[in-house]
């Protein structure tokens, strides 16, 4: 009976041991919020990377340069700066919102490309 109980206990034993060694990690680490910093070329009217995609809650860079004068304009977060040949201009915000915002040339109101903010 006793011996029993032992194996019991010992197979128990075993078991927690197996669940702590197997058990996923709790949380992956490329899912905290991190800095994300873009270099983007404008050219016709069109971005490149047309798409840019962060996670929600990342500091955002976008270095833009452009072949014209543009005025970038980043829809939802509202964000609008002037961009001049040869010169390199930085949209920096928090990605607070989800979701798929345009990025457009506000002057002109084509369409550049989007931001795409993954939830998280
Ligand atoms: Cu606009």
């Amino acid at each position: 009976m006793v011996r029993i109980l032992i194996v019991t206990a010992l197979v128990l034993l075993g078991l927690g041991a197996l669940f702590l060694a197997l058990r996923p990690e709790p949380t992956a680490t490329n899912d905290e919020p991190r800095e994300q910093v873009y270099d983007i070329e404008i050219e016709d009217d069109a971005m490149s990377p047309v798409e840019v995609g962060v996670g929600q809650g990342d500091q955002v860079t976008l270095r833009f340069t452009s072949d014209a004068p543009v005025e970038v304009h980043l829809h939802g977060y509202d964000l609008e700066e002037e961009v001049e040949p040869g010169e390199e201009t930085e949209l920096s915000f928090e990605a607070e919102l989800s979701g798929q915002f345009e990025i457009e040339n506000h002057e002109t109101e084509a369409a550049l490309g989007a931001l795409l903010v993954e939830p998280r």
